[in-house]
């Protein structure tokens, strides 16, 4: 049976020769199934992009279709930036104060959705489908498969549901609630990357629509539909290659003495809100004022990527980290000694998979976050490089992303305690070799279950199964 992906990213890009899978785990994952069934991947065309609306992949042996939906600027600001980005999104990570609810939005929204499903409906028509399986991808898309369902009754649905799922009480606070939530139900399935997302979510089904919650099912109007954890992971054998890559640890020694030979402390973030960068560099700077005397002997290197650019929420950031890296080496740099690096950039994997060696600590504070990749990137990076005779890194991490939930030997900390950031920050600085070491094993091996390939095919079984 085919598979008809539907994602709001595309799993191909254009570069100067020729055609490239995206980067990111869901394109590396997912290609592979898609080449191996057959099949379509739905995704947006951009407003000033310029790529084909349909064509086959790999272009020498075509395996499945890329088809896109064209939004226009107007459609691209209300539907994406808007209701996307600065309602969903918010929500979902507890955010209130962030949610800007507006009627254009949801309106664009709703309409978005509804030709996202038919051009899903429509390449499986093309293909002489009947009972294709689809799988739709995440908050910008949640009405879909309720049109999915209409226009096909005998399909297989899956959807997966990429950041936290809120309490109850906080996703009633979205006026459109109660629709969001019938649209997601026509799916056979729903995957979270935690058990606390599924049960939050069944719980908003039954609170706000009355469905009936049997074990992980919801029942409504006689239709089931299960909502289950099937935690997201990397494409494990690539970051482990990368750090094993025959000039990496070159690389990442030219970076340690870049950075004047002293301790890293790393943090490597989309520039977001809910990342909990300015929290992070305030915790940086107690630590800096409440241990005087490890100055000159640690640096934070915080690289960040641009994200969402022309969000208001995001451009105030963008200030607001600019003046608190400026306010802490203006108050803490002596002589050659440079407490911060912040760099405002992206890097490639290879460079990427360089900072995770380098660093003698990942420092992973989200306020909220789904899963975080960056945890799972490092210790994969970190990992590797200690099982060839490297040194160990130690991962601090929020208790507040789904990671936790899973990377055994982290030391956890609460986000927003910021005496408790500084205090951990010593402490993961301070870990005897032997400890760091056990630890980093432990993270590792949970990494490596939860590979996004195993990912892929944990939550495709269930749905077919199901
Ligand atoms: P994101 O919010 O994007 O993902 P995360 O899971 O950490 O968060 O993934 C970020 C990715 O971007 C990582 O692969 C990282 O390497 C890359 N990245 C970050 N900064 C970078 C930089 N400066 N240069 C280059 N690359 C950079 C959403 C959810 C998460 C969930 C994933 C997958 O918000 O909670 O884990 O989807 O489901």
């Amino acid at each position: 049976m085919s598979l008809v992906l539907v994602a709001n990213r595309a799993p191909i890009r254009p570069t100067p020769d020729g055609w490239a899978p995206s980067l990111g785990g869901l394109a590396s994952a997912l290609l592979p199934v898609l080449e191996d069934r057959g099949g379509a991947w739905v995704a947006m065309r951009e407003p000033d992009e310029d790529t084909p609306l349909t064509q086959t992949y790999p272009p020498d042996a075509p395996a499945f279709t890329v088809r896109r939906v064209p939004l226009d600027a107007p459609e691209y600001q209300a539907f994406y930036q808007g209701m996307a980005n600065r309602v969903l999104w918010p929500l979902a990570h507890y955010l209130v104060e962030h949610v800007e609810p507006d009627r254009t939005f949801r309106e664009a929204y709703r309409a978005v959705n509804r030709r996202f499903a038919h051009a899903a409906l429509d390449v499986a028509r093309e293909a002489g489908e009947t009972a294709p399986t689809f799988w739709v991808q995440d908050y910008h898309m949640m009405l879909v498969p309720e049109t999915l369902r209409a226009g096909m009754p005998d399909a297989r649905i899956g959807f997966f549901w990429h950041v936290p799922w809120p309490a109850s009480e906080v996703f009633r606070i979205l006026p459109s609630a109660r629709d969001l939530l019938r649209g997601m139900l026509g799916s056979d399935l729903i995957g979270f990357h935690t058990e606390g997302y599924a049960e939050n979510f069944r719980e908003s089904a039954r609170d706000l629509l009355g469905a009936e919650i049997d074990g992980e099912t919801v029942v409504l109007d006689g239709r089931r539909c299960r909502a289950e954890s099937h935690p997201i992971g990397i494409d494990v054998a690539r970051f482990e290659g990368l750090a094993l890559a025959p000039d990496a640890a070159a690389l990442a020694d030219e970076l340690r003495h870049d950075f004047g030979g002293v301790q890293i402390v790393l943090g490597v973030d989309r520039l977001d809100y809910t990342k909990g960068l300015l929290l992070r560099m305030e915790a940086y700077e107690r630590f800096l004022e409440r241990y005087p005397e490890r100055h000159g002997e640690v640096t934070f290197v915080q690289i960040a990527t641009p994200s969402r650019t022309g969000v208001p929420a995001y451009d105030r950031l963008k200030r607001d980290m600019d003046e608190a890296a400026g306010r802490i080496n203006g108050q803490f740099a002596r002589g050659a000694w440079t407490p911060l690096h912040y760099r405002y950039q992206s890097f490639d994997q290879p460079e990427l998979a360089a900072f995770y060696q380098a660093a003698d600590v990942a420092f992973v504070t989200p306020l909220r976050d789904g899963m975080n990749l960056v945890a799972h990137e490092f210790a994969a990076v970190s990992g590797a490089r200690a099982d060839a005779g490297g040194r160990p890194g130690a991962l601090v991490l929020s208790e507040l992303t789904g990671a936790a939930d899973y990377l055994d030997g982290a030391l956890l900390v609460n986000p927003y305690d910021a005496d408790g950031l500084a205090r951990s920050l010593a402490d993961a600085l301070d870990l005897p070799e032997p400890d760091r070491r056990a630890r980093l094993a432990r993270t590792q091996a949970a990494v490596r279950d939860l590979d996004v390939h195993a990912w892929a095919r944990r939550f495709l079984e269930s749905l077919d199964e199901g």
